[in-house]
């Protein structure tokens, strides 16, 4: 477009001007050949200073180099510069970089306003000089009090961000919920205080364990038939590496590595989570806690066992609770029996309410506990100890079927599915 009184040179710097006063910037720039983009930054909606190219660099020349002889050049010149900074004047745009934007535009050294001060008032003709002089009052003092203006609301959004932030003594603190002890933990505590009071200690062993201690060393060769439920959880090892792993299916390994590190007399007990192949269902888990107890000196009986093991029934269910034993066969005990308590539901009546069959103990009065025995002699060989001058008892007790009956809880695994709604009746 070719605005009348107005021409280009060649190069697109501004020409000779000399046409109508009513015509806008942007027409008038638009026919002087500026681009749009170049005078007043992408029309978009937020305009990045930093990025911005702050004009096409005409206040760094002077008017003469710039061909501009005319007080309605010097305007349009004035006009573009402050069509520029209001494009690109926003409190969004300018306040992350609130500094450069205005050193850029008011700087002493190098702003805008100082340019056009040194490159186009001072050296302009004695007749342009009252123009440009006008012309940039006019730009400094819109410049400055935008800039004034902007400054004023970036202080009150940093003070009303530092108001909304503060942190407001008087209110309530903020209630964490802590937490509490899962049930078999607690149980744990509680089985521990029990032998811990009568002389036990509590070691722990390792849950992957060599087949050498988690069967051999317990009198489980290989091919033993007891094995058959028990050999699995194998790990995967890389190439080379020195024998098999598996994890381990009961504490009683942790008898061996006890008894090869002490000599008697030796009372422990061991708690840790166990592994098996059995099928989950209310009573069985893949993965469930053992208590190991193990006693050894020079001359433990049948009826310390016995008396250790009704001690502990008793302490654990209350004194009302009765027990009885019944011969039993694990490998590394000799005799071995397992251990009953009178029903803990019915009384040991066998009776439900009204005179129903009592479900937990199907009407025998019993529950079965856990499985014990006298150390087998043929165990010492294992460990060093001499047979004929030492003797004790060894139980594995199921942590979470005591945690059960103790709880009236129908389902191990309730204690694995960790809902917040069973976890919050233990606190
Ligand atoms: C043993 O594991 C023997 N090591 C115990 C032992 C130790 C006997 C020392 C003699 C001397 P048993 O396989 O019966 O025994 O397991 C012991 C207890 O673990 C059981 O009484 C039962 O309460 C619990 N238990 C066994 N399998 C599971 C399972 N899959 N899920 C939950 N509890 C189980």
């Amino acid at each position: 477009m070719v605005v009348p009184g107005l021409a280009t040179q060649a190069g697109g710097a501004l020409a000779i001007f000399t046409g109508a006063k009513s015509r806008s910037f942007t027409s008038i720039a638009a026919s002087l050949n500026f681009s749009r983009n170049a005078i007043v930054g992408a029309p978009c909606d937020v305009i990045y200073p930093s990025t911005m190219p702050t004009n096409d660099g005409t206040h760094e020349k002077t008017l003469a180099a710039l061909g501009v002889t005319s007080a309605e050049q010097i305007s349009v010149l004035f006009a573009g510069l402050r069509e520029q900074f209001d494009a690109e004047v926003s409190l969004e745009a300018v306040q992350l970089l609130w500094k450069e934007f205005r050193d850029r535009w008011i700087g002493r050294k190098s702003g805008v306003i100082t340019q056009v001060t040194n490159n186009w008032l001072k050296p302009a003709p004695p007749g342009l000089k009252p123009t440009v002089g006008a012309e940039l009052n006019k730009l400094k003092s819109h410049v400055e009090s935008k800039l004034d203006e902007i400054h004023l609301k970036i202080e009150n959004a940093e003070e009303e961000w530092a108001r909304d932030e503060r942190v407001d003594l008087s209110l309530p603190g903020v209630v964490r919920p802590i937490g509490s002890r899962h049930l078999i933990r607690q149980v744990l505590q509680e089985i521990e205080d029990i032998f811990v009071s009568i002389g036990f200690s509590v070691v722990e062993g390792p849950e992957i364990e060599t087949p050498y201690y988690n069967f051999e060393a317990l009198n489980i060769p290989e091919f033993h038939p007891v094995r058959a439920d028990m050999d699995t959880f194998y790990l995967e090892l890389p190439k080379g590496a020195p024998g098999p792993l598996l994890l381990r299916t009961h504490t009683s390994p942790v008898q061996i590595r006890t008894m090869e590190k002490r000599q008697p007399p030796v009372r422990v007990i061991v708690p840790g989570k166990v592994y098996r192949r059995d099928n989950p269902d209310a009573t069985h888990s893949f993965m469930f806690h053992q208590i190991e107890g193990l006693a050894v000196d020079s001359d433990i009986t049948f009826c310390d066992f016995t008396g250790t093991i009704e001690y502990f029934v008793k302490q654990y269910f209350g004194p009302s609770v009765k027990t009885r034993f019944r011969p039993s066969y694990f490998p590394f005990t000799e005799p071995s029996v397992e251990f009953d308590v009178s029903c803990i539901f019915c009384g040991g009546s066998g009776s439900g309410a009204s005179g129903t069959t009592c479900g937990k103990c199907k009407g025998s009065g019993w529950i079965e506990l856990f499985g014990a025995g006298m150390v087998d002699p043929a165990i010492y060989g294992f460990v060093n100890y001499d047979a004929s001058k030492v003797s004790g008892f060894a139980f594995g007790m199921g942590m979470d079927r005591l945690a059960m009956l103790k709880y009236g809880i129908d389902d191990i695994q309730v204690f694995f599915q960790n809902d917040v709604r069973f976890l919050k009746q233990f606190p």
